[in-house]
């Protein structure tokens, strides 16, 4: 799927145009983006076997995922659903609780959405996950794998007064309020037997997850955004780099001028003005980000939040040579009654590198904050499971 249009908005520096665009598709526009499932979960919940009931397959066939007691999948492995297009499913190893294990853990960033498998009772280990997910703005189902099991201690526990819909209410509403005491909107909870995909809540998390396909595939997409614009953004540094020699003689040159504190005043001066100029040309200036931010609903503040570009005091740090500089030019006046040639070599020679360091610095973190703040641009305000 091709997304010039995106990348032009991207390079003329209208992020909100950019946004614009994507937000604008139909979801038909997304059936061809590809997207990996999680299953996770502690070890045994059933992550390998629910794999397979998706898969249409049986333990033990050949395609189908390894199942047993013991700790059986070590490695993440990818099951290209046969019928979902572009669904890749990825069986993960059981994790731990983070105070047990947290050794050999795959990194969740890579997987669009997850499905969390659980039985028996919610877990330390599901909270984590889902504060993992949420944090990282993805989705998720949460599976209660194995119910056969619970249902058949339930009917053993009290043979005569058995109710089968009761003992799932119970399961699905211990379910729902964990998820919610983790501050989820909306928990998406199914009840399943991995043995039988006819019964219980499977028949409903197929329907569940075919109708929510295309809105899944374009939330990956979104959230592949921020690097697609990669190439864009290097191709507007490489050109923006050119122009920062001009500056760098200029600070320089004025450096060696014999004022105290000059060559601070003029290096700051240029910093800040080169800076300037990057918003402007990366869409990040604060008309840029006022528009953005009301077309995203958030707030200028919160777009902000995650520009690095804007703190002053790493730059100012780089700026000590200034000081010195200027300490000797006052001591070759007022002690050495002489004109201060050391002080505004050493002013003007520091400016020229420093000025350079900083020039490219900035050029960089304003490149990379173009990426973060349209990331931010496009998180989820809420803490839904889906
Ligand atoms: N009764 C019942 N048993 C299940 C169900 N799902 C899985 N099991 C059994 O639970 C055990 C563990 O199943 P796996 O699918 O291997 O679990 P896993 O989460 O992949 O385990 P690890 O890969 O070791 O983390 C196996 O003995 C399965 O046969 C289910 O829905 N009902
Ligand atoms: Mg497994």
């Amino acid at each position: 799927m091709t997304m010039e249009e995106f990348q032009v908005a991207i390079h003329q520096g209208k992020l909100s145009d950019a946004i614009s665009i994507v937000q604008a598709k139909p979801l038909q526009f997304f059936t061809d983006v590809p997207l990996s499932v999680a299953v996770v979960g502690e070890p045994g919940s059933g992550k390998s076997s629910f794999v397979n009931s998706m898969l249409g397959k049986r333990s033990g066939e050949p395609g189908a995922a390894e199942t047993g007691i013991q700790m059986t999948t070590t490695k993440a492995k990818d099951y290209p659903h046969p019928t979902l297009p572009q669904v890749t499913l990825w069986d993960l190893p059981g994790r731990e609780d983070s105070f047990v294990s947290h050794t050999d853990w795959v990194d969740l960033n890579r997987f669009d959405f997850f499905i969390i498998v659980g039985y028996q009772r919610f877990r330390t280990v599901h909270a984590e996950l889902v504060h993992e997910i949420q944090t990282m703005g993805k989705r998720f189902y949460f599976v209660w794998a194995k119910t056969d099991l619970d249902v058949e201690a339930s009917q053993r526990r009290q043979p005569s007064g058995y109710d089968e819909e009761k003992v799932l209410q119970r399961i699905r509403e211990n379910c729902m309020t964990s998820l919610q005491d983790e501050r989820v909107i909306g928990p998406q909870v199914f009840l399943v037997s991995n043995w039988d995909s006819q019964r219980f809540d499977f028949p409903l998390l197929w329907e569940k997850l075919k109708s929510d396909l295309l809105w899944l595939k374009r939330q990956a997409f979104i959230s592949r955004l921020p690097s697609l614009c990669e190439p864009v953004l290097e191709r507007k540094k490489a050109m923006m780099k050119e122009k920062i020699w001009l500056k760098v003689l200029y600070s320089g040159l004025l450096g060696f001028l014999p004022v105290p504190g000059f060559s601070f005043v003029t290096a700051m001066f240029f910093f800040v003005r080169f800076r300037s100029h990057c918003y402007r040309v990366f869409g990040l200036d604060d008309l840029s980000l006022t528009v953005l931010a009301r077309d995203v609903g958030k707030l200028v503040a919160t777009l902000q939040e995650v520009m690095t570009s804007r703190k002053l005091v790493p730059v100012l740090l780089w700026r000590l040579p200034d000081l010195f500089g200027a300490i000797l030019m006052i001591v070759e006046y007022f002690w050495w009654n002489r004109f201060p040639f050391a002080g505004s070599l050493l002013s003007g020679g520091c400016s020229f590198f420093t000025t350079h360091y900083m020039l490219r610095r900035c050029l960089t973190a304003v490149s990379n904050d173009t990426k973060n703040v349209l990331a931010r641009a496009l998180e989820s305000k809420e803490r839904t499971s889906i």
